[in-house]
């Protein structure tokens, strides 16, 4: 379709079998009408983020093309995160399923539901370099190169799991 957009989605997962919870995501994502899968990265295990004694989590980062607006791709999105579980309780608290809008081709959206670029993707090795291996000559609106976030960004904390998946 004419009016389809390049979008580049995170997922992260820490309870309930992670990966499998990636998997599972990656396939809601590409049987879904309104959105097909374009490429996948290396799959991750990752140290948690923000408060302590949470599992690892397993991260990924996946682009597709899309026919729906942004806010309708979080909709959608949202609607397979509820599918898998997920409960919004504890800010920053363990999850069964996560799926961020990273970016939306080079567009900028500001509204009271999302923010695209996310907002903190730039400071986070679990998203930079998954990112970086689907997407290594990316810019990234406002915030510049990805090679160039890269190198403010260690490679701590993360483990490639899988160079080769979804497995089925
Ligand atoms: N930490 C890691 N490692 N991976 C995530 O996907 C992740 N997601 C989050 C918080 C709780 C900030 N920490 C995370 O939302």
């Amino acid at each position: 379709m004419m009016s389809d957009i390049t979008a580049f989605i995170a997922l992260g997962s820490n309870l309930e079998k992670p990966a499998l919870q990636l998997q599972r995501a990656v396939d809601d994502i590409d049987s879904s009408d309104s959105m097909r899968l374009l490429s996948c990265s290396r799959l991750y295990r990752s140290d948690p983020v923000g408060p302590e004694g949470q599992p690892d989590y397993c991260n990924a980062v996946i682009s597709i093309t899309t026919s729906l607006q942004p806010e309708p791709l979080l909709d959608t999105l949202q609607t397979i995160e509820n599918h898998h579980g997920r409960q919004r309780s504890v800010r920053w608290g363990p999850r069964t399923l996560d799926l961020d809008i990273l970016l939306y081709g080079d567009q900028q959206v500001h509204s009271e539901r999302l923010t695209v670029p996310h907002e903190q993707m730039h400071g986070r090795a679990f998203v930079l370099y998954p990112l970086n291996d689907i997407a290594p000559d990316l810019t990234v609106p406002n915030k510049g190169r990805l090679a160039t976030l890269l190198d403010n960004v260690p490679f701590e904390g993360l483990d490639v799991i899988a160079e080769h998946w979804p497995w089925f």
